[in-house]
């Protein structure tokens, strides 16, 4: 492995060849924890995969928050850009609101960055008040906001004072920080400190939050079913689907279940320093994930009826998906796969890959922090980055009027030794000894290693999605789904392994040459040969 990386860093000149070289680890016996660099700037010139900090804060995090209106304060381009395409899906609800399929934006032109966009902002706010009577409003700032200088925030104060609903202000402009994650930040942020512990429900018994599910093409709509199933009663999910109230309500859940870890592992802490909810690490892809996840939350209760109704569901769902499952596993044991994806489906993905019997020999996140590959005991250790100084810090101290026990310390301390409380392990603990892991791995990268690899299939999203296919691999979009889903949970993980069967033993390959058929085959290849 280690000559497959020399020859993808080979060509790089100097500078590129020492940035690179940190972000790209192998590991093995001697090396069972790698250190990676990660979560820095992209080499200019380097044709990344990542998205941006608006990216991450409207499309990511608010975004699927189904009856707040989402007002894009920029040209037109960014509205666009994060305008469906996520397949974050949201049902309406009796007597709700569903904005979910509609893109609003000021549409900034040339005029309004030389003069300001302000009034404009403030025009679209009444408008949205006036024809769609929302909740609450977010008001997003792109890239040229933040060089004119519109004071986004003073326009909210004075929307909310006008007009007597939440208007929240995101600067969230494209540019900051590193990615997308920046972007998870700054939402995060601001729904803590504005929208969670607002509301008075009542709390119910086996109440639970998902934090981490964005409900892409409809995971967690199969997760929910699940839990429903054995009893649970999911206050709020962050944010698939989500209402505003029940993110309001969102501090009464009696444990947090956190799916993706780099997009909301700090508002997880931060829910429990004020309101006392302890969280677990949760997977609810594959089916060994979903049934690690579905025991370690009974554990959590410690209640004779979720151990008995759990193991219950489990079996039931099992039964119906179990002999289609093997058929697949049958077609597909022994195949290889490379993946890579934002922050946290290139780790939660080889899970479900592994029940079906498919090696992930390269994993990499577009933006992960080395939490992500590492397990957060190396927190402590990472240097704070040049760019954090954009994202504002804040503190958080208990609410002496919501916060409960939940679980009390010893039992807490007994409960740590069973289930990932508070913690998360990393996806290089998860990843078989020869396995390569990648950092912003960009397109040169991509080709060299599908080249030097020559995997069965390849994981990540659209921007390299046709390029791999072209070379004749198998190309799925982790991200989007390709369009389907639901990936999640027990019936999830059919339609997954139905759909990449199905990838992978499609005629249309046949009339594709691979690279290695065309050129002379690179030195240091592994394996090569026919599809
Ligand atoms: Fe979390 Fe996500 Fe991901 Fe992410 Fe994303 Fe996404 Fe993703 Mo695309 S929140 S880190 S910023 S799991 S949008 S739903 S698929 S890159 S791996
Ligand atoms: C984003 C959203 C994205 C992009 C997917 C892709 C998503 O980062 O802005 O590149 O295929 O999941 O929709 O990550």
């Amino acid at each position: 492995m280690k000559k497959v990386i020399d020859k993808v860093l080979e060509k790089y000149p100097a500078k590129a060849f020492k940035n690179r070289k940190e972000h790209i680890v192998v590991k093995t016996g001697e090396n069972e924890k790698p250190i990676i660099q990660a979560n820095v700037r992209t080499i200019p010139g380097i044709i990344t995969n990542r998205g941006c900090c608006y990216a991450g804060c409207k499309g990511v995090v608010m975004g699927p928050i189904k009856d707040m209106l989402h007002i894009v304060h920029g040209p037109i381009g960014c509205a666009y850009y994060a305008w469906g395409t996520r397949r974050n899906k949201a049902k309406l609800e009796e007597g709700g609101q569903n904005f979910i399929e509609y893109c609003f934006s000021t549409d900034m032109q040339e005029s309004d960055i030389v003069f300001g966009g302000v009034n404009k902002l403030k025009q679209a706010i009444k408008e949205a008040v006036e024809i769609f009577h929302p909740k609450a409003i977010g008001i997003y700032a792109t890239c040229p906001v933040g060089l004119i200088g519109d004071d986004i925030n003073a326009v909210a104060q004075e929307a909310r004072k006008e007009y007597g609903i939440d208007v929240l202000a995101f600067s969230c402009e494209g540019y900051k920080g590193v990615s997308q994650s920046a972007g998870h930040h700054i939402a995060n942020n601001i729904i803590l400190e504005n929208v969670i512990g607002k509301g008075t429900k009542e709390h119910k018994k086996y109440s639970i939050g998902i934090l981490g599910e964005y409900n892409i093409g409809g995971d967690a709509w199969e997760i929910e079913r699940v839990l429903n199933k054995i009893g649970y009663n999911v206050v709020a999910t962050l944010s698939g689907d989500a209402t505003y109230e029940s993110i309001e309500n969102a501090h009464s859940a009696d444990i947090n279940l956190v799916q993706c870890h780099r997009s909301i592992n700090y508002i997880a802490e931060m829910i429990e320093t004020k309101y006392g909810t302890p969280w677990i690490k949760a997977n609810f892809i594959g089916v060994t994930g979903m049934v690690e996840t579905l025991r370690n939350l009974a554990k959590c209760f410690d209640d004779p009826y979720l151990y008995e109704k759990t193991e219950e569901v489990i079996k039931e769902e099992l039964d119906e998906i179990q002999g289609e499952i093997d058929y697949y596993k049958e077609k597909l044991k022994g195949k290889t796969a490379c993946l890579f994806v934002g922050g946290s489906r290139a780790h939660h993905y080889q899970i479900l890959l592994k029940d079906l019997g498919v090696k992930s020999i390269l994993a990499g996140y577009e933006f992960g922090h080395r939490d992500d590959y590492e397990g957060r005991e190396v927190i402590p250790t990472i240097k704070k980055d040049a760019d954090s100084k954009n994202i504002p810090e804040i503190t958080v101290t208990m609410d002496k009027d919501k916060y409960r026990i939940i679980i009390p310390e010893d039992k807490y301390e007994i409960l740590k030794q069973q289930v990932p409380l508070g913690d998360y392990t990393g996806m290089i603990k998860d990843m078989e000894e020869g396995s390569i892991v990648v950092d912003d791995l960009n397109h040169h990268e991509t080709e060299m290693f599908i080249k030097l690899l020559n995997p069965d299939m390849f994981f990540s999203g659209i921007k390299d999605k046709y390029v791999v296919q072209k070379m004749g691999v198998l190309s799925k979009q982790l991200h989007s789904y390709d369009y389907t889903g639901p990936y999640a949970g027990f019936r999830g993980a059919l339609v997954f392994a139905r759909e990449v069967a199905a990838g992978v033993y499609t005629p249309a390959w046949r009339y594709v040459t691979p690279p290695w058929k065309k050129e002379p085959m690179l030195e240091g290849t592994l394996v090569g040969g026919d599809k």
